[in-house]
């Protein structure tokens, strides 16, 4: 999963060739132009303490081969798979990771491969690396070939939601969730590892309604390698059920809670770093209608913004990969509705009809970035949100989400036409962040500029 990633360091570039002549080597260091990404699982194989490749072509193999070309941003990331403690050392790079202590922790190192050679990485807490966890760091002169680009889509059809529930008593409701981690298309030519709730972002849409039981599920695939959880906003319970959904990869947890107040809520993985997790993929949204439920529309839409952070620029072709410090400053490379690069446009525009009224659900993963939700050619004749999902707001512009909020938008469409889903923070256009509303058919001209009755 973890394997290659090229990023150019243009601004250290740049910088570098303004400050004027500079040694060879420091020129060649400013050029480091590229950045790859391997992930190392601790484990027991063959009765050794030894590391286990994760992702990629090292993917189940014992010890592997770090392979680098010289002049690479070498990243090397430490999952601790069964729970004693460990770290990963290249003493020829002096390069000591931090300890990782328990299962499922993790750590990250990165330095540049400018040296060629074939270099020892091992564990250093006493008697490891005798006990097997020894491996080698390869790094060859000259650039990495292309590689191949096929990748699913991840996007969720944002009509795939269930329908209205109407009146009915109070039930128990089973909930499937399995966390999938995946590499699907992020846009055209890119790729990237996402990690999902049932293979789709976001995960799957929840209807209940208010005084039902929910009785959650959460499986975490087998061919994970992170633990995994769930936090339902709309859980009244310590963390959601985050605490009592924690999974390691091939378990299941159950978690059941009543849905004692109607709204729309966000629900996303909670295993830290959450936010590695979220901006990932892991979120959803679930709607607990009140009483009666939502009045009737002709058109119900699911649609969910999220930010990523990226080891390369946005439009890079090729394979991306998560790049925490960026996470961890709130750099986002990437701004997205439905968890790819066209979503909403090349892959699953939202279609209606004039005279139809359509109800968007909308959510914000984030998980740094709020949205300023607006569709470009029309107004909001109602924003449910808050006690009750009553219409408080009408005929508003934009509307704000924060991350790990969500809003019900309701719009009467009479004219034909190309209407856009935007955040109006403008500029995430550009890094990917734009939906299609496709209106067809003839002009509702009777309606057209009237209102329709007040619901
Ligand atoms: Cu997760």
């Amino acid at each position: 999963m973890k394997q290659l990633n090229v990023l150019l360091f243009c601004l250290t570039f740049l910088s570098a060739l303004a400050l004027g002549p500079a040694s060879f080597a420091e020129r060649q260091h400013a050029m480091a132009a590229a950045s790859v990404v391997y992930t190392l699982r601790t484990g027991i194989a063959e009765g050794r303490m030894v590391f286990l490749g994760s992702g990629g072509e090292i993917d189940g193999k014992v010890n592997p081969d770090l392979v680098f070309h010289q002049g690479e941003r070498a990243q090397i990331n430490l999952v601790n798979g069964e729970g004693a403690e460990h770290d990963i050392v290249i003493e020829f790079y002096d390069v000591r990771s931090n300890h990782v202590v328990g299962k499922g922790a993790s750590s990250t190192t990165s330095f540049v491969a400018d040296k060629t050679g074939s270099f020892p990485y091992y564990c250093s807490v006493p008697g490891h690396r005798d006990a097997g966890m020894l491996g080698r760091v390869k790094v060859e002169p000259g650039p990495r070939g292309k590689i191949a680009l096929i990748a699913p889509d991840v996007s969720r059809d944002p009509s795939d939601l269930p329908p209205p529930i109407h009146m009915r008593p109070p039930r128990k409701l089973r909930v499937d969730l399995t966390t999938i981690e995946m590499q699907g298309r992020l846009d055209d030519k890119t790729k990237y590892p996402f990690w999902t709730f049932n293979g789709k972002i976001p995960g799957p849409f929840i209807r209940a309604r208010v005084g039902d039981t929910l009785e959650v599920h959460m499986n975490n695939a087998p061919s994970s390698v992170l633990a995994h959880s769930v936090d339902f906003h709309g859980a009244i319970a310590p963390g959601g059920g985050a605490q009592d959904t924690q999974a390691y990869p091939g378990e299941e947890k159950t978690f059941t809670f009543k849905a004692l107040v109607p709204g729309l809520f966000v629900y996303h993985c909670a295993t830290p770093s959450a936010a590695d997790h979220v901006a990932n993929g892991m979120y959803g949204l679930l709607l607990i209608e009140p009483e009666g439920g939502l009045p009737e529309v002709d058109r119900e839409f699911y649609v969910m913004q999220g930010e990523l952070y990226t080891t390369k620029p946005f439009g890079t072709e090729g394979q991306q990969e998560a790049d925490y410090e960026r996470l961890m400053a709130e750099r986002p490379s990437y701004f997205v509705f439905n968890g790819a690069v066209g979503a909403l446009t090349k892959e699953h525009p939202l279609r209606a009809a004039p005279g139809e009224s359509v109800r968007i659900f909308f959510g914000v993963g984030g998980p740094n970035f709020g949205s300023s939700f607006h569709v470009i050619g029309q107004i909001f004749n109602r924003v449910r949100e808050g006690a009750g999902l009553a219409a408080r707001l009408r005929d508003e512009q934009t509307v704000a989400v924060p991350p790990g909020g969500a809003a019900v938008f309701e719009l009467d469409l009479n004219r034909a036409g190309h209407y856009v889903l935007v955040d109006h923070a403008l500029s995430r256009m550009e890094l990917g962040l734009v939906g299609d509303l496709i209106v067809e058919g003839p002009d509702q001209d009777a309606q057209i500029h009237e209102r329709r009755p007040r619901r």
